[in-house]
């Protein structure tokens, strides 16, 4: 899409934008399901990468350790936890630059994968930077989403990390494009950036082909010792125009609402959901931050009519 027709969007009046939004959502998502999504990290910390949000770049002092990649036993206890919880989607991050085939860690991560898929969870891993022959490993073990954000626009994207360019990112998207894998990729919002930045990102998602499966959009979550982490929080109207812009832009994707639902009001999660926003992280803990604990994301859905999305996988194995 041209970046004018989603600024026309975007500034729509509010009650305007996000009424087209929720008819976009019906037309293609039946009623009030949202994905639940767990996340955990299995490779904690220590990262070699300077992106000037994250509390796992080995760069800044944010009190996280660095830890050791976790064991498929591990894992899989989480994994199972996760699936009685109603999580239809598992998500397993790692705090590296990226993956080599062939690395005795990349293979241990291969094995976790063939066992978590068993469970009938939609597995996505986010792992860093891939060539297309890591990236058939891991869909060949059972990945079915591989998460990599563009994070922010690509003029912005130098001012907040620079051991990795925006064109990097891409590269490895086509990587997950050309292996099969669902590309999740969105980006974080509250680093500094103009509106605009804003849409430039989602415009650049609008021109993937094939487009995103799932969209995830965070507020900055503010880091202690990071070059962030004195950033104001995201004004709530803003965000919801952006989650509806992206529903009207995108309406086949997932737009998940990810990071930052800890400093969010029910009544702007609610608006939110109306605006399109179909799936959210579930659970106490993000990657190293604070979420919302499963009981008040459970209150909230009563309080809204909102329901767990059913699970979309092919596996035998998918019994939720
Ligand atoms: N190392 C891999 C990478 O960079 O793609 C995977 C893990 S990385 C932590 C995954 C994503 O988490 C980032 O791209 C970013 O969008 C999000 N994220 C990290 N720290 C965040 C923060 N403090 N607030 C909001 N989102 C954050
Ligand atoms: C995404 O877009 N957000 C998630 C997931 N993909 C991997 C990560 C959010 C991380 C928030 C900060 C933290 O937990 O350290
Ligand atoms: Fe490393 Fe990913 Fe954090 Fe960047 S976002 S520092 S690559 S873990």
């Amino acid at each position: 899409m041209q970046l004018s027709e989603l600024q026309a969007i975007y500034s729509m009046p509010f009650f305007d934008l996000i009424s087209r939004a929720r008819s976009v959502y019906l037309e293609h998502w039946s009623g009030n399901e949202v994905q639940l999504c767990t996340l955990l990290s299995i490779k904690t910390g220590g990262c070699s990468e300077d992106c000037g949000y994250c509390a796992q770049s080995a760069r800044y002092s944010t009190g996280v350790k660095a830890e050791k990649l976790m064991g498929t036993a591990e894992v899989m206890e989480v994994a199972q936890r996760a699936k009685e919880n109603g999580s239809t989607r598992f998500c397993m991050g790692a705090a590296w630059k990226g993956v080599r085939e062939g690395d005795a860690r990349f293979n241990q991560v291969l094995e976790t994968i063939r066992e978590v898929s068993q469970l009938g969870m939609e597995v996505c891993v986010t792992l860093g930077h891939l060539s297309l022959s890591e990236a058939q490993k891991l869909k060949e073990a059972g990945v079915k989403a591989y998460n990599h954000n563009i994070d922010t626009s690509p003029d912005h994207y130098p001012n907040i990390v620079s051991t990795h360019t925006f064109e990097d990112r891409l590269s490895t998207i086509r990587s997950v494009q050309e292996a099969g894998m669902d590309v999740c990729c969105g980006g974080i919002i509250g680093m500094g950036e103009t509106e605009e930045d804003r849409l430039k990102m989602l415009q650049v998602l609008t021109q993937f082909d094939p487009l995103p499966e799932s969209v995830p959009i965070n507020c900055l979550m503010p880091m202690p010792g990071t070059p962030l982490s004195e950033q104001p929080p995201v004004d709530i109207f803003q965000l919801v125009r952006l989650i509806a812009t992206t529903r009207i832009a995108i309406p086949s994707a997932k737009v998940r609402l990810s990071a930052g639902r800890t400093r969010m009001s029910r009544e702007g999660q609610a608006l939110a959901f109306f605006a399109g926003a179909n799936s959210i992280f579930y659970g106490d803990k993000l990657l190293t931050a604070k979420n919302p604990g499963t009981n008040s994301d459970l209150a909230l859905f009563e309080e809204l009519d909102l329901v767990p999305q059913k699970p979309n996988c092919e596996s035998s194995a998918c019994s939720v």
